[in-house]
């Protein structure tokens, strides 16, 4: 019994929550406490939305469809790679008050607009603006339908108030979370001006059962019975929302999930370029307001905002006074605008496991503030991208930086582990093949947060005299008993087979399948480790990971007073230069390695294999590819020079008189190595592994793509070491200059190019690839720029 028992609490362990008093009041993003934060674009992954900082919100969208084309339906609505848009994207945002979105589609310009204004108990009104122009080059004004929508997520409700059969004029609804409010959808005009425009308008009014859903439940509902007649046309037939009735065996699956159904309102109007729409929102406790918020009010609101966002991103970034051409500046708001404008808020539910668990749990509900990576291809939460995103978040906006890791380290549990992705809600489950989902308490991430938390303890030596000083220590202190947990768990659970070692876990196990055995937990994925995983492996990038993360909390309790020895000491020991050595330095390849079960000598190999019986191709030989190892494995240093070679250097553990410093920096500067004329490429140009597939179905990632989170590291380390007296104190400012310039020029050229800002950089061309638009860490551009570290 007494073991079952044992077992039982154990499994529960992964599922409970640190029982410290949490960073966030219970209420601290509600409307009552925060109500200027209160709505948001916090719905990245749609093209355009809004919702509320609370679980469940009501959410407002916008999808949009051209008529009259040959590609039959082209429903746009969450932003998907899929639908190839030449480019889309926030110009301006400044996370609060405003944002200006240009969204290019194939012979149109939609450009998205919002304003807020404050008043109320409900987080008070906001408008919307969308003005919709053709290109130059499109042959024939096109006509296009836009769709708003209000959807309730399991409370509140939504009444529609229609005009003249078909035309939704306004929602009326309530919620726990805005009380009463009034939608309002006022008809376009030709811009400018308020002249009328021609429009045939359509409505849907349905329920659905999750917010996953409400673009197939469109899709379902539409019809081409519709006839778009303007005074001086022809007639044709057009595609609109029409009453929906999911089909019996849908309804069936819904009460089998047993999912609530929630209110839904659709307002399609269709109209040709060019024209603009404003749908206004106001708040029932909003009683005193000077008049609404439409036509020239707006416009007067819109320039005030865009000009004290230009304002502000000059105090904050100082482009101008640098130099910046005005289009490299435009680059860069568009690069913060797309960070800030990427931010989040998600309620749900994680999928976990640990080893006492025979199947995945559901983590406790939570809610997460958080940037995105990619709007597109990764619209939630991850770790160690968390880290980047704040550094550059907070010059621009320190409360959001605090509030987003406030959520974040409000989700650890009591064990100290924090899920390296947070998938919070049906929405965001739904972007995720279900392999993927679940996360297990083993997987480490690297914990970029303390290079986030180094940057407030240095900034608060300037802040002496400041309210934020008071602020920023008071949030460390309510952080520290969590990070104490925190650190403990790398501490404790990733360490290496030698004393003062580190290895992450979670490596893949099944070898043969691999060219070389992924480390997702590292953040490089398929970066060269050790060829066969095993215990008796060391990592130099999370040994240098910890010297940072000891060093930092060593510093936080330092400054509140705590007890900061144990620290100090840890730091002391990891951070000899001697241990790194003894460590990691392999004399005969001249670099920092890791250390392992390691054979170089595997190829990814044809096999034909039988599909086992009963599998639809059974009996047929099919090729496939396996590794095929020509040489047995034994322990040694493991030859990849690359991004974990660099470490010791990009995170500052190097002593700046250390000889290694030299081979480092030769490396860099090599170009059969590392160095490109547009950054430093992950992996060896002369690696054996460089640009080698991992599987037949798996391209190569980490090695030799440029990654913009490394290459600001490395400018960042660059920097430190010509600041610093020592031998290597020229060589590493002109290194600095020199990659500096090759990443801003290749990452602005790009955009300039594509229009968008990209996951990663090809090192032989320059060209982004992978996801986009990417404004996770590769928005740390912006930093670079302005040459804060
Ligand atoms: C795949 C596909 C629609 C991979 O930026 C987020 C992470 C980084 O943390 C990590 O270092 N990216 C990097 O190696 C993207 C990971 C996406 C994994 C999910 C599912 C979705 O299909």
């Amino acid at each position: 019994f007494y073991a079952l028992y044992m077992r039982s609490s154990l499994a529960r362990r992964v599922v409970t929550l640190h029982p410290s008093s949490r960073v966030l009041d219970s209420n601290s993003t509600s409307a009552a406490v925060s109500p200027e934060r209160f709505w948001g674009t916090y719905r990245p992954q749609v093209y355009f939305g809004m919702k509320t900082r609370s679980p469940r919100s009501v959410v407002t969208g916008l999808m949009w469809m051209r008529q009259f084309s040959e590609m039959d339906v082209n429903l746009r609505h969450t932003c998907e790679q899929g639908d190839r848009l030449p480019g889309y994207g926030w110009l301006m945002h400044d996370g609060v008050n405003f944002g200006v979105q240009e969204i290019h589609d194939n012979d149109f310009t939609l450009t998205t607009e919002f304003v807020k204004r404050m008043g109320g108990e409900h987080g008070g009104d906001w408008t919307w603006r969308i003005t919709a122009k053709q290109h130059s080059s499109a042959p024939q004004a096109p006509v296009i339908s836009l769709m708003f929508y209000a959807a309730a997520d399991t409370q509140g409700s939504l009444q529609a108030h229609v005009e003249e059969r078909s035309r939704l004029s306004s929602v009326t609804g309530t919620s726990e979370e805005l009380g009463n409010f009034k939608i309002t959808f006022r008809k376009p005009t030709a811009g400018g001006a308020a002249s009328g425009k021609y429009a045939s308008y359509n409505y849907l009014q349905t329920l659905s059962p999750g917010l996953d859903r409400l673009t197939d439940i469109v899709k379902n509902s539409l019809n081409r019975r519709f006839v778009f007649h303007p005074p001086s046309g022809e007639k044709r037939p057009y595609i609109a929302v029409d009453s929906y009735k999911p089909p019996p065996h849908q309804q069936q699956q819904q009460q089998k999930d047993g999912r609530i159904e929630s209110d839904f309102l659709v307002h399609q109007v269709t109209v040709q370029t060019p024209f603009q729409i404003e749908v206004l929102f106001e708040s029932g406790s909003f009683h005193d307001r000077p008049n609404q918020l439409v036509g020239s009010v707006l416009t007067e609101e819109l320039e005030k905002r865009k000009v004290a966002f230009d304002e502000k991103f000059e105090t904050t970034f100082g482009l101008q006074t640098k130099g910046f051409a005005p289009s490299q500046v435009k680059f860069s708001k568009a690069a913060l605008s797309n960070m800030v404008g990427g931010m989040g808020y998600f309620f749900g539910q994680s999928v976990v496991q640990s080893v006492y668990n025979e199947h995945p749990l559901l983590y406790p509900e939570g809610a997460l503030f958080t940037a995105v990576p990619s709007r597109s291809f990764f619209p939630r939460g991850f770790l160690w991208d968390e880290g980047f995103h704040q550094i550059l978040l907070n010059r621009w906006d320190p409360q959001v930086t605090r509030e987003a890791v406030a959520h974040w380290l409000d989700l650890i549990n009591v064990e100290g582990w924090i899920p390296r992705e947070l998938i919070l809600g049906d929405e965001a489950r739904s972007k995720v093949p279900s392999e993927f989902v679940v996360q297990r308490n083993e997987n480490a991430n690297p914990p970029t947060m303390f290079l986030l938390l180094e940057e407030l303890v240095e900034q608060l030596e300037t802040q002496r005299d400041s309210p934020l000083y008071e602020e920023t220590l008071k949030f460390l202190r309510r952080l520290f008993p969590r990070l104490q947990t925190w650190f403990e768990w790398y501490n404790t659970t990733q360490v290496g087979p030698l004393p003062n070692s580190y290895r992450w876990r979670g490596r893949d196990k099944d070898t043969n399948l691999f060219l070389n055995p992924k480390t997702l937990t590292s953040g490089l994925d398929d970066y060269p480790r050790a060829s066969h995983p095993s215990t008796e492996e060391r990592h130099v990038d999370l040994h240098c990971w910890m010297v940072l993360s000891s060093r930092i909390m060593r510093n936080i309790a330092q400054l509140l007073g705590e007890p900061h020895q144990e620290y100090e000491r840890t730091h002391l020991t990891l951070s000899d230069n001697n241990l790194l050595n003894e460590l990691h330095w392999s004399e005969q390849h001249r670099a920092f390695c890791d250390y392992g079960n390691h054979t170089q000598a595997v190829s990814l190999q044809q096999e034909k294999v039988f599909v086992p019986p009963g599998q639809p191709r059974h009996q047929f030989p099919v090729a496939r590819l396996v590794r095929y190892v020509r040489k047995a494995p034994k322990l040694q240093y493991v030859n990849a020079l690359g991004y974990v070679s660099l470490f010791p250097f990009l995170l500052h553990v190097l002593t700046p008189d250390s000889p290694k410093l030299q081979h480092v920096l030769r490396d860099i500067r090599d170009p059969d190595r590392l160095w490109t004329p547009y950054g430093l490429r992950s992996l060896s140009r002369a690696d054996p592994l460089y640009m080698k597939r991992n599987t037949e179905h798996d391209a190569p990632y980490w090695r030799g793509a440029i990654w913009i989170n490394i290459n600001y590291l490395a400018i960042r380390a660059l920097h430190h070491y010509s600041s610093v007296e020592g031998p290597y104190q020229e060589d590493a400012a002109s290194l600095y200059q020199e990659l500096r310039t090759n990443v801003i020029n290749n990452v602005y050229k790009q955009y300039q190019e594509t229009g968008y800002i990209w996951e990663q950089y090809n090192d032989s061309t320059g060209r982004g690839q992978g996801s986009h638009p990417f404004t996770g860490w590769s928005a740390l551009t912006v930093l670079i720029m302005s040459e804060q570290y």
